[in-house]
């Protein structure tokens, strides 16, 4: 089987990343990691990244006069690597239409709320402040809409009385580290499509809220 090479953009711990990588070990998993970017140089990704002998750069947006600028060098860093899918974990800059037309439909991101709730940044401390009684993540094409292309996959999971923010955190990257390999197989089994800012799962559409969603 010929497993599809993947390049991962991130800029911080890296357990998304991490996720991937492990699923990508089993027999069977149809993708591979070929290389790891990250836009700050101190990401401990990076570290995750040799230690698994997988190719890493880091290409710091501060060195750039333009967002333009800095995606053109971005694209020409991860396009020597020849990926049929790009995958946003953890990746903290805003991608400009240029970047996200080039990869238009294999440009995945996992964004830590039930979208379309909670755009942005602070998910977690925003959805406490609202008195939610659940929170999640989700897995989505990108689009030049910030957080707003077609959703794929998404997760719930409780907010208990007292919660904190990091309480939160951690029971949503849970989740995370469960759907994100799931989604990245189904994109490289070819079963995941984008047309027309819709998201095809086997050939039909998904919901708004992605698959298998009751809403
Ligand atoms: N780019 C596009 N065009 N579309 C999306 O949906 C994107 C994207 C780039 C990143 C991830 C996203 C998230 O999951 C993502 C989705 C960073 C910011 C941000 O404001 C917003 C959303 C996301 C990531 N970044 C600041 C900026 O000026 C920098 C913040 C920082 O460095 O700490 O780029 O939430
Ligand atoms: C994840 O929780 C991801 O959902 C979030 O950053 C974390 C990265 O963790 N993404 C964003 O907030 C994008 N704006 P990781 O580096 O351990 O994978």
């Amino acid at each position: 089987m010929k497993r599809s090479p993947i390049v991962v953009l991130i800029s911080g711990s890296g357990t998304n990343l991490q996720a991937i990588i492990d699923a990508c070990k089993l027999e069977d998993y149809p993708g591979e990691v070929v290389a790891v970017i990250s836009n700050k140089a101190d990401a401990y990704g990076l570290e995750r990244a040799k230690l698994e002998d997988i190719a890493n750069e880091s290409l710091s947006h501060k060195a750039f006069d333009s967002r333009e600028l800095y995606d053109q060098a971005l694209i020409a860093t991860i396009d020597k690597y020849q990926p049929e899918l790009v995958v946003l974990a953890g990746f903290m800059r805003i991608l400009t239409p240029q970047f996200v037309q080039h990869y238009q439909g294999r440009l995945l991101n996992i964004h830590p709320s039930l979208l379309p709730k909670y755009q942005g940044m602070n998910t977690h401390q925003r959805a406490i402040d609202a008195k939610d009684s659940e929170h999640g993540v989700s897995v989505h094409f990108v689009t030049e809409e910030l957080d707003g292309g077609p959703v794929i996959l998404q997760a719930k999971v409780p907010i208990f009385d007292g919660d904190v923010a990091d309480d939160l955190a951690q029971r949503v990257h849970e989740q995370e580290h469960r759907i994100y390999p799931l989604v990245v197989k189904w994109f490289c089994q070819k079963r995941l499509i984008m047309t027309n800012e819709h998201a095809l799962m086997d050939n039909k559409v998904l919901p708004v809220s992605g698959y298998a969603s009751e809403e």
